[in-house]
């Protein structure tokens, strides 16, 4: 592990590396490729970071806004609220209809 973190950069590294193909090698672009090849982490691995980075970048400018990180978790805490009650409710409609039924009183 420690040869491939001290290995210096090939120019078919330098391809490989270039994720966005901008001919420039970005910080993360450059620590992630090193990482994978140290075997610490696998494409599957950023596949699933990327896929949750993309739904939180709203307008996909490639960066994640205190705005839309808010927008996110209000949507995701929705989405929560929406499992739980078609959990409690699996017909769309209540099981009990509260102005009718009655607490039965305790024994
Ligand atoms: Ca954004």
């Amino acid at each position: 592990m420690d040869k491939i973190l001290h290995k210096r950069i090939t120019i078919a590294d330098f391809i490989a590396f270039d994720d966005n193909g901008d001919g420039q090698i970005e910080k993360s672009e450059f620590v992630l490729h090193k990482l994978q090849l140290m075997g610490l982490i696998e494409q599957a691995d950023i596949d699933r970071a990327q896929k949750e980075f993309a739904l939180m970048d709203e307008d996909g400018s490639g960066m994640i806004s205190m705005e839309e990180l808010h927008e996110f978790l209000k949507e995701r805490d929705r989405e929560k609220a929406r499992r739980q009650a078609a959990q409690l409710h699996p017909n769309g409609k209540p099981k009990y209809n509260s102005g009718t039924d009655k607490i039965a009183p305790a024994s």
